[in-house]
């Protein structure tokens, strides 16, 4: 190891006192053949050495803001890489047939043989993170290897520092990331993306990302980890889920209720978490587990958050918008960058206002720029992303880091979903709110390669990362409520849902009037009315709600849109739904006990009343 790494690293490496951490980092320092590995503890002064390194070696460069830099990834490499992100299998081992895998040896070789030399020539830096808060029963530790300074500098911004933490590990479990970025152009974008792989060893906890550098494929703490902590989870009694967490506030209640949620990527996720009023926890990945009570307790296991920058403006966005155009320490990656300062999508800007020249994630870009392929080039990329602390958000929760987790009291599952859902109600049941979660449906965004606005199933918004047999998952969340003494409401929520003349039928703010209704229900404040697909709410109180919230009347003929259930849709739904699961092994009775039910309550319906859409007040 001493090849690499001079004394000062060394020794911070032998404190840790941790015979199988040495045995990996000298294992994957031998693969890769870094020109020299640097070990980070979490000081100030190493944490610094990473911010700097990044400007140094131009990863990175400073932007007219104090603290703000800008990153950008290849061309090619703007968004999560299904196609080349693959579960390594095990001889033996069965996974459901829409996730990617390779035979485990197949892979190895494969992955190990690319990664052989690929930090030729660069720094390695090793770092130690805490996934959750640190010396917390949720806490996993992370062990990242990588020559992408970009990836440790994000990584420091996004989790917690865990070098201390490995120092208590003992023997310990930890999981390791392995990453390169392989070779790197003039603009210091990788050059062999035909050669990119994440490869995923769920049965050794290590994951391998090569020649990439967008974060939700490079970044070993997000979506990486993300993957190996659902295979654990799944294998012992927890939850690993795709979820936020928050507090939700009632404007004229003296009390926070904590909720998390899931949803698909770049479909309101994070702007629900940022809902002014609210607090936040986290935006992406929560850890769930139970506690001697019978409550549900989650942690959020990041400290920062990587978002979408499309359309944070100052009405959609305004915490948000805040915090990005004030000094502090960020990252904006794939913006266009005009005279030091960054532009992107929807930041409440008149055309004209934009600036026609720029660099951005394609190069040097003018207005009306082509790719090679004869694509005209926006002036940012749909998924461009900044990269902030929690701590930097004027609306952090105050018990964000609590080493217990918040008790959970409800769920929101949501999609992009424009001609079926209702915007909120609420499930009639634990296993009800499972097969809600179970059955998102979304149209496909910016946030993965590939083509957007496709209808796609999305169950727990999860499905991208998942790393076990489907119905195994589905069982394990089905044990996991009904194990409870005081199990968390579901609410299944739809922002997108359109009328018939293709127009959206809610403002992006009124989920805020969603979030607060559902926070009423787990106090048992409003009443309900109940329908085949969920509880959904009285327009009286919804009345009320955006009169209170908005100053805002809220109309009968919006309610009855908005809340009709669309009979004829929800049946087609639930025969896409058949069609998907109906031959997976394993998915549990409760779920399709449910899913009998609605469709035979839906079918009565409609058989009385000979209408493919029923409005609210036909249940009452
Ligand atoms: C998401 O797309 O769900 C993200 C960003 O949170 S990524 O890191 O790409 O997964
Ligand atoms: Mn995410």
């Amino acid at each position: 190891m001493s090849r690499f790494m001079d004394a000062e690293s060394l020794r911070k490496l032998k404190a840790l006192s941790n015979r199988k951490v040495e045995e990996q980092v000298t294992r994957f320092l031998e693969l890769c053949k870094p020109a020299k590995a640097t070990v980070i503890t979490d000081s100030p002064e190493d944490i610094a050495y990473v911010r700097q390194l990044a400007i140094d070696l131009g990863e990175e460069a400073s932007l007219k803001m104090r603290g703000h830099t800008i990153h950008y990834d290849g061309y090619y490499d703007q968004a999560r890489d299904k196609e080349n992100t693959r579960v390594l299998l095990p001889e033996g081992m069965k996974m459901t047939e829409t996730i990617n895998t390779i035979d485990r040896e197949e892979g190895l070789e494969e992955v190990l043989g690319i990664m052989d030399g690929a930090m030729g020539g660069k720094e390695c830096l090793v770092r130690f993170f805490s996934l959750g808060p640190t010396g917390s029963r949720f806490t996993i530790c992370a062990l990242q290897l990588t020559d992408s300074v970009y990836v440790a500098h994000s990584e420091d911004i996004l989790y917690r520092n865990g070098y201390e933490e490995f120092r208590k590990l003992g023997d310990g479990e930890f999981f390791t990331f392995v990453h390169s970025a392989g070779e790197l152009d003039e603009r210091n974008t990788t050059v062999n993306v035909d050669d990119r792989r994440i490869y995923v060893d769920v049965v050794d906890g290590k994951v391998y990302s090569v020649n990439n550098q967008y974060a939700g494929n490079s970044l070993g703490l997000k979506k990486l980890a993300l993957r190996l902590a659902i295979y654990k989870a799944n294998h012992e009694d927890w939850l690993t889920e795709h979820m936020l967490i928050m507090g939700v506030k009632h404007p004229d209640k003296d009390r926070v209720s904590y909720f998390t949620g899931a949803y698909p990527s770049a479909c309101g996720k994070t702007s629900t978490a940022m809902i002014p009023g609210m607090t936040i926890v986290g935006d992406d990945i929560a850890y769930l587990r139970t506690d001697e009570e019978g409550n549900c307790r989650a942690v959020n296991i990041e400290a920062g958050v990587f978002g979408i920058i499309r359309d944070v403006n100052p009405v959609d966005d305004p915490v948000i918008y805040e915090a990005l155009t004030t000094p502090r320490e960020m990252i904006f990656s794939n913006v266009l960058i005009h005279e030091d300062k960054p532009y992107w999508l929807g930041m409440g800007l008149d055309e004209d206002e934009y600036p026609t020249t720029g660099i951005n994630h394609g190069g040097e870009w003018h207005k009306g720029k082509k790719d090679e392929e004869g694509n005209e080039i926006p002036l940012a990329h749909p998924n461009a992303r900044y990269t902030i602390r929690l701590q930097e958000l004027e609306n952090l929760d105050p018990d964000w880091d609590d080493k217990e987790g918040h008790v959970i009291q409800g769920f929101f599952y949501g999609g992009r979903d424009s001609d079926t859902n209702v915007p909120i109600s609420e499930s009639l049941s634990w296993a009800h709110g499972v097969y809600m979660g179970a059955t998102i449906e979304s149209e496909t965004t910016s946030a993965t390669l590939g083509k957007a606005g496709v209808r796609s199933s999305s169950p727990m918004a999860v499905m991208d990362f998942m790393v076990v047999p489907f119905g195994l998952y589905l069982s394990n969340h089905m044990r996991f409520g009904s194990s409870l003494k005081n199990c968390p409401r579901v609410f299944s929520t739809n922002y997108f849902i359109k009328g018939e003349d293709g127009r959206y039928l809610n403002e992006k703010v009124d989920k805020k009037v969603w979030v607060i209704w559902a926070e009423g229900r787990v106090q048992g404040e409003y009443g309900a009315i109940e329908t085949p697909i969920g509880y959904i709410p009285k327009y009286e109180d919804l009345r009320a709600l955006f009169r209170r919230v908005f100053d805002k009347e809220y109309t009968v003929e919006e309610y009855t849109r908005q809340f009709s259930v669309r009979v004829d849709k929800y049946l087609e739904k639930q025969d896409r739904i058949e069609k998907l699961y109906g031959d997976e092994e394993g998915i549990p009775e409760e779920f399709w006990a449910v899913h009998r039910s609605i469709k035979k309550r839906l079918k009565e319906l409609r058989e009385k009343t000979g209408e493919p859409v029923l409005p609210p007040s036909h249940f009452q």
